[in-house]
């Protein structure tokens, strides 16, 4: 089994700044880190070095995503603007006044961007079984005309276009596991028979009202669309069954040729912007599940790009749980962590759980 591993040096200048919220008056408390700093991801990024496993990867070298490509699901405008700010040498927001980025920003996005095109084709393109492309800033509520949510352009959606208009790639499987909803690229292929777009998430965590469970793409592709939103408090347990009767036979019936997942690890129980309890022992069990389904439907191929997750002690654990099970290489490094929180008796599926996958599974008929 062989791996592909992006990660670039730049992804940790992307500079989000400090933050204390936009309130009146604007001296309250003192401003903290953004949440979206690099620290997540360059400790993730370490603890792949350290623990040995970058070895038993194939590095892939990240090239920035051109204009060609960005075009493919942005507007003239939106590049046109990040490109600007991106000049000013305090930098610019991506669109809503919480996705800040600094000077250079355009050029890291576009990396990040570029990133997750790599890593799917070398996935595509059989250099590597699988890959996960750990690249910042983040991807999956980018509209087309904006970004929004800490996210600048649309990684995922960038890149699975980019296999599409160059190495004939018809059909793609999204499996956006982020705490949040994957609006951005739900909104892109809601009328994309193609595409199908499956959104695991906290139910009404962000965006508000995003991610309805009977959102399911447009009646010229209806069914396209999966949400499959979970309340506040769900574990382990819960994850694992809406895996099992909704996802995995969602994938099966869909027949991809290739398996996209925007992989937030902010649905962790230790995530101070989700209010989930998924440990890194669950994320394994999430993507040895999506593994064997991606072996009976695609052989094997599966391409992960990161997105949020906001615990810099536990983010590296989840990944490096991720990067195990795709590389099927263990290290010899334990999650410290988890069995702290897999004790808990909200891991356990709970019967309202139970209903809502049922409700899912039904409205798609699976
Ligand atoms: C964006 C603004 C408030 C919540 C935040 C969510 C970012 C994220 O991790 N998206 O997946
Ligand atoms: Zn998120």
């Amino acid at each position: 089994m062989t791996t592909g591993y992006v990660w670039e040096e730049l992804y940790g200048w992307h500079d989000t700044g400090t933050f204390a919220g936009h309130v009146f008056p604007s001296t309250t408390v003192q401003p903290y880190q953004h949440f979206e700093s690099a620290e997540t991801k360059v400790r993730f990024a370490s603890l792949v070095e350290v623990s040995g496993l970058a070895k038993d990867l194939v590095r892939i070298p990240a090239v920035a995503a051109t204009e060609e490509d960005i075009l493919r699901i942005h507007s003239a405008e939106h590049i046109a603007r990040i490109k600007a700010e991106s000049l000013n040498p305090k930098g610019g927001d991506a669109g809503d006044g919480e996705s800040p980025f600094g000077y250079g920003g355009y050029d890291i996005a576009a990396l990040a961007a570029g990133g997750a095109i790599q890593a799917l084709r070398a996935v595509v393109g059989g250099t590597v079984n699988n890959a996960y492309a750990l690249v910042r800033p983040p991807g999956h509520h980018a509209r087309p005309s904006n970004g929004m949510g800490f996210c600048i352009f649309a990684n995922a959606a960038i890149a699975i276009e980019n296999v599409r208009a160059t190495m004939g790639v018809k059909r793609v499987a999204v499996v956006d596991w982020d705490v949040h909803h994957g609006n951005g690229t739900q909104e892109i292929y809601y009328s994309d028979p193609n595409v199908l777009c499956i959104s695991i998430h906290q139910d009404n965590l962000y965006p508000i009202n995003s991610g309805l469970v009977d959102d399911a793409g447009d009646q010229s592709a209806s069914g396209s669309v999966i949400n499959i939103p979970l309340p506040a408090g769900s574990g382990n347990g819960a994850y694992v069954e809406a895996f099992s009767k909704v996802v995995v036979p969602a994938i099966r019936r869909f027949n991809p040729d290739v398996i996209v997942v925007p992989s937030g690890f902010d649905a962790s129980a230790f995530d101070p912007l989700g209010r989930m309890l998924l440990t890194a022992s669950g994320y394994r069990q999430l993507t040895e599940m999506l593994l064997t389904v991606a072996d009976e439907v695609c052989d094997g191929k599966v391409m992960m790009t990161h997105e949020g997750g906001y615990s810099p002690t536990y983010v590296p654990y989840c990944g490096l749980a991720v990067l195990e099970s795709m590389s099927g290489v263990k290290t010899n490094i334990d999650d410290p962590y988890g069995a702290d929180r897999e004790r808990l008796p909200e891991q356990a599926l709970t019967e309202v759980q139970a209903k809502l996958i049922t409700k899912s599974a039904g409205i798609h008929g699976l």
